[in-house]
Order: C-alpha cells, then structure tokens, then sequence
C-alpha cells in the first residue's frame, strides 16, 4: 500500500540529488570552524536574512532555545504567543534552559498585536521580572500555516524598541510565508533581531537549521550551541543538503501551499468538517470535527490510516495534515477519494 504521509513536513526523504550533493560535500570539522560548507551555508542564510552573521545548529527547537538564552539572563520574563511552538512543544525549555518566565498572549490565529504587547510588557519594578524578549512564529504552525502581517510585526518593533526588547523570531516556516506571499524573507527578518529558520521541513533536508542575527548576538549564541551540545564536526555533509535546497526546492514551496488548498476545500464541503478556510494560506491544515462528523480526530486518524493516508490528531476532536516534497498533486486526490469515502461510510 502507498503510503501518504501528511503527518508533518519533517517526514520528507532527501532527494537522489541532495544526497548526489551531500556525499560530494567538502568538509572539516567545525567546532574548530573550519568545515567549509558549513560556512558557505551559514554566509548564504545570513545574507538571505540580511543579517551580519549565522549559526549552524542540529534543529529548531536548539535555533530557538539558544536565541532566547543568548537574549536573556536567568529570570528574565519573554512575551509569546499562548499557541507558539516555543511555548508549547519545546519540552519546557525556556524554564529548563534559560531560567526564563513565560508571558503567553492570547493570538488570533497565531498572530498578536503592539498593543497586546505594550500591556504585557513589566513596569520597572522589583515586584516583577523584567520583560527582555518577544517571539513571534511565523507561519505559525499550531494556527495552521499562518502568515504574520508585516504591517503588525512593525507596530510590535516600534514598541519593543520603546521598551528596550529584542525580537526573536521563529521562522521553521519563513520560507513558507515567503513563497506565499512573494515577499523578501527580509520583510520579516529586518523586524527582528534573531531569526531561526529550518531546512528540515519544507526545504526537505534531513537535518539542520540556523539562527541569524549580529555577529555579537552569533558569537553569543556560538557559545550556547556548544552548552547545550550541538557543536557538530563534519557538518558540510549535512549542510551541503541545506545549500542543494535552498537552490532547489524554495520555488516549488508554492506547490505544497495549492495541495493544502486542495484539501482544506476538500474537507470543507464534509458535514461536521470545520475549516477556517482563510487560515489555510501555506502548507498545513488544521480540521477541527464537529459534532456532525463521523470521528473525533484520533478515531479519523486511525481510519485513514488504514487506508495508507497519514496525519494527525493534534486535539480529541482536531487534526493536523501538512503537505510537502514528497506529496504530489495526485497523492492529494487520491488522500482527498479516501476521506470522502471514509466520511460517507
Ligand atoms: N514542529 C514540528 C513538531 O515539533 C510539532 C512539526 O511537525 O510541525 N518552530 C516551529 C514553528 C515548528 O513547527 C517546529 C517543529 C520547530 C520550531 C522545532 O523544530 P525541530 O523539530 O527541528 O526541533
């Protein structure tokens, strides 16, 4: 049976090419830096980025929890979206590393706004801890793949220079929200002073991702890469695979954005099928089953399963369907034949 892996982003196996790519790699071992592709990958994303400098690191939870303890000090406060990957999925991490406390803001889908922040934002006084730092995720994956307005992301700049906080920002998708919108990965990136984004999920390579910001944020950073033990030695194998895809596979991103529509039209013509139809504006569908719909979402899950179409329940009555490199226009209508068969049953 074929499977139709809709799980996440992250499932994708590295091309014939990106690994033709990957074993040609030079390399040398770069905790003493000197791994050549790894430092073209890392010039590359920080020009990209327009930012002085970047870092190589394993994942995007280590892009993101290195930037917020490279921001920080020990009971700092940082402001973020209640939904936010940061806060959510990141095992605690703010607390567990960083010794940071949480301000969560209520987001519509995903997104919030200056003034959210300037109320959030701690009075210098020795009641409080002090606010340092704003996340912001962007697509926003727990919100289903949406686009943060770079109108609001400005409005949020003005207030946190106002305040002295820095902007971190979460960019697992930037590239997402760059393909959709035709807009300069740039019209976000300046608005923040670190940014993370991952090759490992549209881009569809293995493993990697990188932080961008100041050389001095970098080499702060740089540190805390090796504190929490992902200084890697012969990367370039790796970041040859990031190089391969940045060249490559941001273009077709579009792609995977027209499956998801697909799908979420799919879905939104099933009875007791909740879509938020414009929330669907890059590569990830967030179903929602209502009380006329013929399965919660891990009994629907299980369901398709079975018939070799894979996703998830990220709620008892929400599912998650994310497409990418390895799902082709007829692998969606095929996964769309069997949910509407499945539906009828
Ligand atoms: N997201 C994964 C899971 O952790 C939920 C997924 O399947 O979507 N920022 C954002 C916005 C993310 O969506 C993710 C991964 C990360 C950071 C963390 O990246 P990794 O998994 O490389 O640590």
């Amino acid at each position: 049976m074929k499977i139709i892996d809709l799980r996440s982003d992250t499932v994708t196996r590295p091309t014939a090419a990106m690994r033709e790519a990957m074993a040609k790699a030079e390399v040398g071992d770069d905790v003493f830096g000197d791994d050549p592709t790894v430092n073209r990958l890392q010039e590359v994303v920080a020009e990209l980025l327009g930012k002085e400098a970047a870092l190589y690191v394993p994942s995007g939870t280590m892009a993101n929890q290195v930037s917020v303890k490279s921001h920080t000090e020990p009971g700092d406060e940082i402001i973020l979206e209640a939904n936010s990957h940061v806060f959510n999925y990141e095992s605690g991490g703010p607390a567990l590393l960083s010794g940071v406390t949480v301000h969560t803001l209520p987001g519509v889908r995903g997104m919030f706004t200056a003034e959210q922040v300037e109320a959030a934002i701690r009075p210098p006084d020795h009641h409080f801890a002090p606010s340092r730092l704003v996340v912001i995720e962007n697509t926003h994956n727990r919100a289903g793949g949406t686009i943060f307005p770079v109108a609001e992301m400005t409005h949020i700049r003005q207030t946190a220079d106002k305040h002295g906080l820095k902007i971190h920002l979460d960019g697992a998708r930037l590239w997402n929200a760059s393909a959709a919108t035709s807009l300069d990965l740039r019209a976000w990136a300046d608005l923040a002073d670190s940014v993370s984004v991952c090759l490992s999920k549209g881009l569809g390579c293995p493993v990697g991702s990188l932080i961008a910001g100041s050389r001095q944020f970098i080499d702060r950073a740089h540190r805390f890469r090796k504190v929490f033990g992902g200084g890697m030695r012969q990367a370039g194998i790796l970041a040859a695979a990031g190089l391969h895809a940045i060249e490559h596979h941001r273009k077709r991103l579009v792609e995977d954005h027209a499956n998801c529509r697909i799908l979420a039209e799919t879905f939104a013509k099933l009875p007791g099928a909740i879509v938020d139809l414009e929330a669907v504006q890059t590569n990830i569908l967030i179903v929602e089953l209502g009380k006329d719909a013929p399965f919660d979402g891990p009994g629907f899950s299980s369901a398709l399963k079975e018939q070799g179409v894979w996703f998830l329940p990220t709620a008892p009555r929400k599912v998650r369907l994310v497409t990418h490199l390895d799902v082709s226009r007829a692998d969606v209508e095929a996964a769309c034949n069997l949910i509407r068969r499945a539906w009828s049953v």
